[in-house]
């Protein structure tokens, strides 16, 4: 029967652009030296916080940049500004970051020779797990409010992560979270996950995540030719 519908058959991956875009980008990530982070989390779970504590902690040390995406508004970034350079991605409501929004930011950033750029990601455990931001290392944060089975209920977020931080540690006498089932339940989906627990408010744990940061940096430009793709090889 004629139904006036014609059925397409895509052959193509329509992300294959994209894909070969953030390969491009990280290579030259690479060659110039920028160690580049992408952080990923529900909202709230405290990224903007761990940013400011790791500015805080290196003080100076490092030449960092930070691109904070947000639906609306500026307020991440007036919070970073007096500790690191920054620039606002404001996504006018997207729901995740994309690489010529990030692209966009860096031209805007205007900075030399950073050493560490870090990528806030929009708050999402859904979206942003599909969008390679020419990134060599994707970290998930889990604060203990979010709950320790989040892991397994959205786990396309957490296998497409590199390491997990479980944040706001301090808050742990007064919230059921078991820290060692959430550990086990993100590595149910990613069991090559580093796992680093810590507390912004506090500053437990920030020394440990920036030293955990400064070998993963040296590990990358150690590793790397800027010929390999470290992240879809
Ligand atoms: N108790 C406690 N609160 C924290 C900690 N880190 C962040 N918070 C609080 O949690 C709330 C959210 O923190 P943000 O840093 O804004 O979280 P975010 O992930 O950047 O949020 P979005 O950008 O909106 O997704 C704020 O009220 C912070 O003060 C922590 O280690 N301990
Ligand atoms: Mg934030």
């Amino acid at each position: 029967m004629e139904t006036g519908f014609k059925r397409v058959v895509v052959r193509r991956d329509v992300m294959a652009e994209a894909k070969a875009d953030a390969v491009a980008q990280r290579a030259q990530f690479t060659r110039d030296g920028v160690f580049v982070v992408n952080l990923v989390s529900s909202p709230g779970a405290g990224k903007t916080a761990l940013l400011e504590a790791t500015a805080k902690h290196w003080q100076g040390r490092f030449r960092m940049a930070v691109l904070v995406g947000d639906l609306e508004t500026e307020r991440d970034a007036e919070r970073l500004a007096p500790f690191t350079a920054v620039a606002q991605l404001t996504t006018g409501g997207a729901c995740h970051l994309q690489l010529s929004l990030v692209q966009r930011g860096l031209a805007a950033l205007d900075q030399p020779d950073i050493e560490f750029l870090f990528i806030e990601n929009v708050g999402n455990l859904v979206c942003p797990a599909g969008h390679d931001l020419a990134e060599h290392l994707r970290v998930a944060l889990l604060s203990v409010t979010d709950g320790d089975d989040k892991p397994g209920k959205y786990p396309k977020i957490f296998r497409s992560c590199q390491a997990l931080v479980i944040s706001k540690t301090d808050l742990l006498p007064y919230v059921p979270f078991r820290v060692d089932a959430a550990i086990a339940d993100a590595r149910m989906v990613q069991p090559d996950l580093d796992v680093l627990t810590l507390s912004s408010l506090q500053g437990d744990g920030i020394a440990a995540w920036c030293e955990f940061l400064e070998r993963r940096r040296d590990a990358c430009f150690a590793d790397s030719n800027g010929l390999n793709d470290p992240v879809s090889a």
